[in-house]
């Protein structure tokens, strides 16, 4: 059972993973090198053993897909996943003039004054890239995100190259390449970048009409973002498959570091009592004809009973 195999992976390292202090100062509890294989065929893998937002992951993707790199669709489509790193672009920023917000991630956690007043700031701060397309244009980038990697990689001759259209060029005409590989670690650009790619490279894969793909994860957060990923990539599989005209086969996730944040450990005591049940349906649109401009609406879960969301404090 698919769901399973991740309650495993999540027990094995809460058993077996040893304390790694890590960049947040949060400290971890870490293994290095896993897998879990779950199979598309039946259902969707969105958790069922705790709630799992899959508006918000439809929505990044749609995002990514998008080459979009600008928090601006994110929030018209009212996700907030993104904004923090747009905003500590713009704290830093001399248009900023607000209270000091130096090292809000920490501080907000600790001091619960400050938080009010960073959530006051940073609504403000949607606020404005939602009503002023000018500002949006200046401080809602990110930058050489995965949209940008995936859709207009950069090239030493000024030219771009679009990833995603060559792999369904690729998936269509020669689905038995070995080379079908989807890369957003860019080492020229991770100095600008906010946050190092996650899920850093991925491979499709075609056997007997069905789609697989395989994702390699550098670095993962076992309880808040994995379950996030597994989606995201399930549902770029699929994705791919509807474009492709090809069936669905599995998602191979591969880890690196995969780790549980020492905060999140009586969250994840609760969801390992708990059992999980059969997983729901997604739909796709007919209307559904490229992956460039795909509406939300277009993309649905059916049958998604999941038990209640667990809440845990995001390490920035
Ligand atoms: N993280 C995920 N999945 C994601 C994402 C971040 O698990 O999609 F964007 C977690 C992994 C790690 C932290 O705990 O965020 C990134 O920190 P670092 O760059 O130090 O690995």
């Amino acid at each position: 059972k698919n769901e399973q195999q991740y309650l495993q992976l999540l027990h094995h390292v809460l058993k077996h993973g040893h304390f790694k202090m890590d960049r947040t100062q949060t400290g971890t509890y870490s293994c290095f090198g896993a897998q879990l294989r779950f199979d598309l065929r039946d259902s969707f893998p969105l958790l069922t053993t705790k709630k799992v937002a899959f508006r918000l992951i439809k929505t990044e993707l749609i995002w990514f897909l998008r080459g979009d790199g600008n928090i601006r669709f994110l929030l018209q489509n009212n996700n907030h996943i993104w904004d923090e790193w747009a905003f500590a672009r713009f704290v830093q920023s001399p248009a900023y003039q607000g209270p000091d917000m130096s090292n809000f991630g920490q501080r907000r956690l600790v001091d619960a004054q400050f938080n009010q007043q960073y959530l006051q700031q940073k609504h403000l701060f949607c606020q404005r890239i939602l009503a002023d397309a000018q500002f949006a244009r200046q401080y809602g980038d990110l930058g050489r995100v995965y949209g940008r990697q995936w859709r207009q990689w950069r090239t030493s001759d000024g030219q771009t190259i679009d990833q995603i259209a060559q792999l369904v060029e690729q998936i269509k005409t020669n689905p038995h390449s070995r080379r079908l590989i989807l890369t957003a670690w860019n080492p020229e650009d991770i100095p600008q970048m906010a946050l190092p790619p996650c899920h850093t490279l991925c491979q499709f894969y075609v056997n007997d009409g069905r789609l697989s793909c395989q994702l390699y994860q550098r670095s993962g957060d076992l309880f808040l973002g994995v379950p996030f990923n597994i989606a995201s990539y399930a549902l770029l599989t699929h994705l791919m498959a509807w474009v492709t005209h090809l069936q669905v086969g599995e998602f191979i996730h591969t880890f690196g570091d995969v780790h549980i944040y020492q905060n999140h450990l009586e969250q994840v005591k609760i969801q390992l009592q708990r059992t999980p049940t059969a997983g729901p349906q997604l739909i796709l649109s007919p209307e559904i004809l490229d992956l460039d401009h795909i509406d939300p609406e277009q993309i649905k879960i059916q049958a998604y009973h999941p038990q209640p969301a667990i809440k845990a404090p995001v390490a920035v």
